[in-house]
């Protein structure tokens, strides 16, 4: 049996994910896709937490151009069920899932692998990671989801440049895009990953489901409606967990706040 294309552990309440196809720079073909899917739901059933990572030196170089090239020359054509598995569907489980998605970002995180990246919720990256979407020079167009998502990290300007020029960005430009929010030296971008995803799995899951899913759609409607849908998600049903929670806290017994400065302890300007 040939080696999975993504790996899966356990750790506590996180799950790791990694994209396993170091040779070819992690690129996305159909088969990645399937068990990127696979592994995906298997973590909403597992974990609290999903911490999504690249092995080798690059998170991803974006879609398979030689399975593209197949494609495009009638050598091969899709499987039926890639209209159930496409990457708007398994992007999207990873975006608006249950739970939180942490992005470990490294070397190449360009085309496919930014949109994939973008999906994730929180992102930190090394100093050796570049950004980049060179659909424009490949004669293609982003397919993963990116005017929406990239867009809105980064606006219509810096994604219009990227797209038009090729220009690559920096660690330091992805942090001031808002690609990334957390910088770390070379190599300990996924360390970084698992300790917030650790500190994000102590918090209810109640909260984590709202905080991802109810942001990006609050986003996309009028403020009349986006004060509504607060107000519904802050007045829902409330676990004891939360009474005990706010009881700690009342009682003086809460865990203080991280420092609000930390983005600078991970190593960003
Ligand atoms: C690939 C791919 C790929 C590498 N598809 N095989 N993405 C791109 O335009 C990026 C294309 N890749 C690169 O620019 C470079 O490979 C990297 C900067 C990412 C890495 O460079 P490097 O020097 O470390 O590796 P390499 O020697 O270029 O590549 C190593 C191998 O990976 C080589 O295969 P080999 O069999 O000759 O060893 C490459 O062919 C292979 N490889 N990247 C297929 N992308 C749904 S819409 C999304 C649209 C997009 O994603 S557009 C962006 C596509």
């Amino acid at each position: 049996m040939s080696e999975a294309l993504i790996t899966y552990e356990l750790d506590g309440p996180v799950a790791l994910i990694g994209l396993n196809r170091p040779d070819k720079r992690n690129a996305i073909n159909d088969a990645l896709v399937d068990e990127l899917n696979a592994a995906v739901q298997r973590a909403h059933e597992d974990a609290n937490v999903i911490v999504l990572h690249g092995h080798g030196s690059n998170f991803c170089a974006g879609l398979d151009l030689a399975e593209a090239l197949a494609r495009a020359s009638g050598k091969i054509t899709p499987p039926r069920k890639r209209r159930r598995h496409n990457w708007h569907m398994v992007f999207d489980q990873i975006a608006r899932g249950p739970i939180p998605v942490v992005a470990a970002l490294h070397g190449a995180v360009v085309g496919g692998g930014l949109e994939l990246a973008t999906a994730a919720h929180v992102r930190v990256c090394d100093e050796t990671a570049f950004f980049g979407l060179p659909e424009g020079q490949r004669g293609i167009f982003v397919g993963g989801g990116g005017t929406v998502r990239i867009q809105r990290v980064v606006g219509t300007t810096v994604m219009m440049d990227m797209m038009l020029t090729g220009r690559l960005l920096n660690p330091a430009e992805g942090l001031q895009e808002h690609i990334v929010r957390y910088v770390t030296p070379a190599g300990q971008a996924l360390a970084k990953a698992k300790e917030l995803a650790q500190r994000i799995a102590q918090n209810t899951i109640e909260t984590n489901w709202k905080i991802v899913n109810v942001l990006p759609r609050i986003q996309d409607v009028s403020h009349d409606d986006g004060l509504f849908f607060e107000q519904l998600n802050s007045a829902m049903a409330r676990p004891p967990e939360v009474e005990q929670r706010l009881r700690e806290f009342v009682e003086g017994k809460a865990k203080p706040l991280v420092a609000k400065d930390e983005a600078k302890d991970a190593g960003a300007p």
